[in-house]
């Protein structure tokens, strides 16, 4: 029987984010996926591709998560965008009630072109990353979560150390392309409240990397649900992430997006 892993995330129209890009990832690492959607973001091509969020109710997030744990087995649940605090405390509520072990709190308040959910920042902070076995925040989430500015791999570290406290077992953080302390490399962190393993990797210079966040987080997930330590999923998974932005491809005039089974090759799977 294959591992079960589910999502609770929104969905990204465009394809490249969210929930999509989480069960590309699921597929790519052969564990199966569900999800329980928390919104749908659409983006509006006649407004500059300006982001748009039409939230699920929560009654109906509730209805999918009750249908998804009626499978008592799942190996892993990965959290994305959650939109509004009556969610997260929903969330909260279920993955301790349920035992849930495996749990990647990818603490989304930013989308790239659009405006950030900063607000819910202490919602995540006290409700769920206590239950988190990894949170993955990107530099401006590790910032809200930290409060504190983030400019060198010193400040990455400080910030790891402040999130830690909240009672998650490990932080990734997500330098990527925003850390700009060198042309040439990007830098993630990993931290698990001991030592510190600085994730470094030749930065590819593209644009199209629409996704790369969540497909990391995800990858994360996969491999935590097929027994990887966390630290040994954090390392395939920014190997995994690498290969999809190197393979990035232009989605459309305002966007390009990640090629998430670019590390298997998939697109040479079927060729006729
Ligand atoms: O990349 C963050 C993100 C997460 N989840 C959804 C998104 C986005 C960014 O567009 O649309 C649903």
């Amino acid at each position: 029987m294959p591992k079960k892993v589910l999502t609770i995330a929104g969905s990204d129209a465009s394809g490249g984010a969210g929930q999509l890009a989480d069960l590309k990832v699921f597929e790519e690492f052969g564990v199966y996926g569900l999800v329980a959607l928390t919104c749908i973001v659409t983006m509006d091509p006649n407004n500059n591709f300006t982001p748009h969020i039409s939230e699920i109710d929560t009654s109906l997030l509730e209805k999918q998560c009750a249908t998804a744990f009626a499978d008592e087995d799942l190996s892993a649940i990965k959290t994305g965008m959650l939109v509004s605090k009556e969610k997260i405390n929903f969330i909260s509520k279920l993955l301790t009630e349920k035992k849930q072990k495996n749990i990647v709190i990818d603490p989304v308040m930013v989308c790239k072109q659009g405006d950030g959910q900063f607000e819910l920042a202490k919602e995540i902070k006290e409700k769920l990353l206590p239950l988190a076995t990894i949170t993955t925040p990107n530099l401006l989430e590790a910032e809200a979560l930290a409060n504190i500015k983030i400019q060198t791999l010193d400040d990455m570290k400080q910030a790891a150390k402040i999130i830690h406290k909240t009672g998650c077992k490990n932080v990734v953080i997500k330098g990527g392309h925003r850390l700009n302390i060198n042309d040439d490399f990007a830098y993630d962190l990993f931290f698990d409240g001991n030592e510190f393993e600085i994730l470094e990797k030749t930065k590819i210079k593209s644009n199209y990397n629409h996704g790369a966040g969540c497909s990391f987080a995800a990858a994360i997930t996969s491999a935590l649900a097929l027994g990887y330590t966390p630290k040994e999923a954090t390392i395939l998974a920014k190997d995994f992430v690498h290969a999809a932005i190197k393979h990035g491809f232009k989605a459309n005039k305002y966007t390009g997006h990640v090629l998430h089974g670019a590390y298997n090759n998939s697109t040479s799977r079927f060729v006729k």
